[in-house]
């Protein structure tokens, strides 16, 4: 680089102050490079929804207050209603050749789910989540947390994934495009739902809405397969996916 094309970003860091180093983690390192991968090859599309968890929400504190049984978050149904939603559009439980000629559908079904560990973002995979039942579902997803936020992820809890559900529900913010995570074709992003006013049958009610936002492979998901998986997502969990006990 010439003199001339120098530029103020170009100077170092500390000719305007002092500055301090953090060394990236183990896992931060590799999964970066990851994203960085994934970010730079794959065209993605975000495409984004919102559900109607009302009746859900009600119905799960419900179930947490009466029952013995495990608690379960809100995080349980979405991963239920996409366990239902990937039987029903299976090119979204895929991978891409490495060619890019030919979708492999994938005739089983691990669920990626995104965990905030101290040592940095990991994926933890629920194999054959298609299998379970809500409880089961709800315990494997807490279970992967808990090891993984103690860095005892064993390597197989980390691998297969078909499908990637990134929650920053318990967390913050109003929406966000998350990075698909290779070599699935897809991830759904989860944030806060909240409660606002809808217009409904006439009149304006106070309603849960959970916001979704779906990252897609453009090569192989459509702009319209999106907004259908979106829309069985919807459904799924409007009606708390078939599952929820007195969910009036
Ligand atoms: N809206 C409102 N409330 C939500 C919610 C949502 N979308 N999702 C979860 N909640 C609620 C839960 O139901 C629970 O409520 P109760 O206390 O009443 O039971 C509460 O928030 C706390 O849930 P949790 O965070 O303990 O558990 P979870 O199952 O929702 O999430 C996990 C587990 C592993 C996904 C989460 O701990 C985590 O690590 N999230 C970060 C993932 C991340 O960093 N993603 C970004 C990656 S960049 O693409």
């Amino acid at each position: 680089m010439t003199d001339e094309s120098k530029t103020a970003a170009d100077a170092p860091h500390d000719d305007f102050g002092p500055v301090g180093y953090q060394p990236l983690s183990r896992i931060q390192l590799i999964g970066g490079a990851r994203l960085q991968a994934a970010w730079s090859r794959i065209p993605h599309v975000t495409h984004f929804d919102e559900a109607d968890v009302t009746a859900l929400e009600a119905g799960r504190k419900r179930r947490n207050e009466s029952q013995s049984a495990t608690r379960l978050t809100l995080l349980t149904w979405v991963a239920r209603a996409c366990v239902d939603a990937l039987r029903e559009h299976p090119r979204f439980c895929a991978s891409l050749d490495e060619e890019g000629r030919r979708v492999m559908l994938k005739r089983y079904l691990n669920l990626g789910i995104a965990v905030d560990t101290p040592m940095g973002l990991v994926v933890a995979v629920v194999h054959g989540a298609d299998k379970l039942s809500l409880d089961e579902l709800g315990a494997a997803i807490a279970g992967l947390a808990e090891r993984g936020r103690l860095g005892k992820l064993k390597p197989t809890e980390l691998e297969g994934t078909c499908f990637t559900i990134s929650s920053l529900g318990g967390l913050g913010g109003t929406g966000f495009t998350p990075i698909i995570n290779p070599p699935d074709v897809a991830i759904l992003g989860v944030s806060p739902a909240r409660i606002r006013p809808e217009w409904i049958a006439g009149a304006v009610e106070p309603r849960l809405i959970l916001p979704l936002s779906l990252s897609y492979d453009h090569r192989v998901i459509s702009g319209a397969d999106a907004a259908r998986f979106c829309t069985h997502l919807r459904q799924q969990l409007a009606d708390g996916c078939g599952i929820t006990p007195s969910i009036a």
